[in-house]
């Protein structure tokens, strides 16, 4: 649940990025950053290898204003993909109020989507935490066809209740099927 401060009158709300290594999270935070206006805005922190695979995490502050005299921050993380980061990932998932599992739609790398689908359900337990519990939204990276699988056979080989589906598009051809409707 948000974090809620009565004193200073401040609702925090920590929303994670999922997902298995090179399947577009720090993408996703990227985008964001370029499309938020700078006001809104804190200073993205990303920590990553000369090869910008996420090391740690990555970290972007938003400010939405005020929501019922309460001043209302998104709190955006990325979680380093590659599978030996595992210690970070758990760590990074600690808090989080929502989680966005970010995939990669192509048929070869089923077995790894599942397998960190399956990391994320371990990990949230770690913590206490059943993922049935947890608000998840499903994106997945579409790649050119043929390789990529239909939004409805990736659903059921992933087969999870989710709160909602989305597919990630780099900006082109259309900016409205792209990461941002996360
Ligand atoms: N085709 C396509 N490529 C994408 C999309 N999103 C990201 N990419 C590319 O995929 C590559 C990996 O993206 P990242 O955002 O670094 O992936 P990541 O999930 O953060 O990877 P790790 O940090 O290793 O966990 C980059 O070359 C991106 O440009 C997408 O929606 N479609
Ligand atoms: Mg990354």
């Amino acid at each position: 649940m948000s974090l809620v401060n009565f004193t200073t009158r401040e609702i925090t709300c920590k929303i994670v990025y999922y997902g298995p290594g090179r399947s577009g999270k720090t993408t996703n935070l990227h985008y964001i950053y370029g499309r938020v206006p700078e006001t809104r805005r804190g200073r993205m922190v990303s920590l990553a290898t000369q090869t910008d695979r996420t090391l740690f995490f990555d970290f972007l502050p938003i400010d939405l204003g005020q929501i019922s005299g309460f001043s209302t921050r998104f709190q955006l993380y990325t979680v380093p993909g590659q599978v030996y980061y595992n210690a970070t990932r758990r760590l990074v998932l600690q808090g989080a109020d929502g989680v966005v599992f970010v995939g990669d739609s192509q048929a070869r790398q089923l077995d790894e989507n599942i397998e960190s689908l399956q990391n994320l359900q371990s990990n949230l337990l770690e913590h206490g935490v059943d993922v049935r519990t947890v608000p998840l939204v499903m994106q997945y990276k579409i790649r050119a066809p043929p390789t990529t699988r239909s939004s409805s056979i990736v659903a059921r080989a992933w087969g999870r209740r989710t709160s909602s589906w989305r597919s990630a598009m780099r900006r082109r051809p259309s900016p409205r099927s792209s990461t941002s409707n996360i």
